[in-house]
């Protein structure tokens, strides 16, 4: 039987504004049957997305949401989060949004490890826009800021965010939607930050400028530099050159959580526990 979204869409707003074919659709199904997959209420859960195709995402979902401005969706997720700590913050946002002028906000998140699930649609390029470079563009491509081939190193988003200390970080691609939806559940039920990077096609803007045609060569050319993390680490390393590993890539259980410590901060300062010193965090030191 055909699954029904329409409990979670605002239908009022259908059909979307996203091309026909665009990975933003497929990712939006898997992160609703993750949802629902975690039994969250609609009440529940808030969405903060954006500016960007990707940023359109929190008009079309029927949950709590906020579309920010660009760049600003972990800063504004951030501060739901903490006033809300029960509700299930779920930020999405482009690769422009996340990795450029949002970068700052990405690491500092990753760093404060809180219980904010990421999902970031990296689809090579600044899609709203028509075409401009983007942090994760590849070395070569046509890009409207680069005519002659981008020539920007490329960005690995998950390894930022590892090194920035996000306790869950995985990659996916929409190509596989069903292995999609396990991965954003398995970040759901960590309590902690959950970086997923979620490769997408944007065959208008990226595609087509770059010698795909159309959206399936697109899907073809992710297919090709992507591999599941358990084959990847049996290459050798210049074999890995140029392929992302999919899959979970880190889960750190141990790792504080923010709302958590901040709870304590604010016990702290009602007198009902003794003032946090560096003691309390001498192991991780
Ligand atoms: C402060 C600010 N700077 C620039 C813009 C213009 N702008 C809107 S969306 C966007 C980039 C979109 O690319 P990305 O974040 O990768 O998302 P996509 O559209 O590909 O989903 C830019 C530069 C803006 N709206 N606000």
């Amino acid at each position: 039987m055909a699954y029904n979204y329409n409990k979670f869409l605002r239908m009022e707003k259908m059909p979307t504004l996203w091309c026909w074919g665009c990975g933003d659709g497929v990712i939006l199904k898997a992160v609703i049957r993750a949802i629902e997959k975690m039994g969250w209420t609609q009440d529940e859960v808030c969405v903060v997305s954006g500016i960007g195709c990707s940023g359109r995402f929190s008009s079309y979902v029927d949950f709590n949401t906020v579309h920010t401005t660009h760049g600003r969706t972990l800063a504004y997720a951030t501060g739901i989060k903490l006033a809300n700590p029960d509700k299930h913050v779920i930020c999405v946002a482009g690769d422009g949004d996340a990795l450029a002028i949002g970068g700052n906000h990405t690491i500092h998140a990753c760093r404060r490890n809180i219980n904010i699930n990421f999902v970031l649609i990296n689809n090579f390029i600044y899609g709203l826009t028509n075409s401009q470079t983007s942090p994760t563009t590849p070395q070569g491509m046509w890009t409207v800021t680069q005519k002659a081939g981008n020539i920007d190193p490329t960005f690995d988003a998950c390894e930022l965010a590892i090194a920035s200390g996000a306790s869950f970080v995985a990659r996916e691609t929409m190509i596989e939607p069903k292995k999609l939806e396990k991965t954003l559940v398995k970040g759901f039920e960590h309590n902690g930050f959950s970086f997923f990077d979620i490769m997408s096609n944007c065959h208008i803007n990226l595609g087509r400028k770059n010698k795909m045609l159309g959206a399936t060569e697109n899907l073809d050319w992710i297919d090709t530099i992507t591999m599941p993390k358990i084959k990847y680490d049996k290459l050798e390393t210049k074999e890995q050159l140029n392929l992302f590993p999919t899959g979970v890539l880190k889960q750190d259980t141990k790792a504080r959580e923010y709302c958590d410590m901040y709870q304590e901060i604010k016990d702290a300062h009602q007198g009902k526990r003794a003032k946090i010193t560096q003691d309390d965090f001498s192991k991780k030191i």
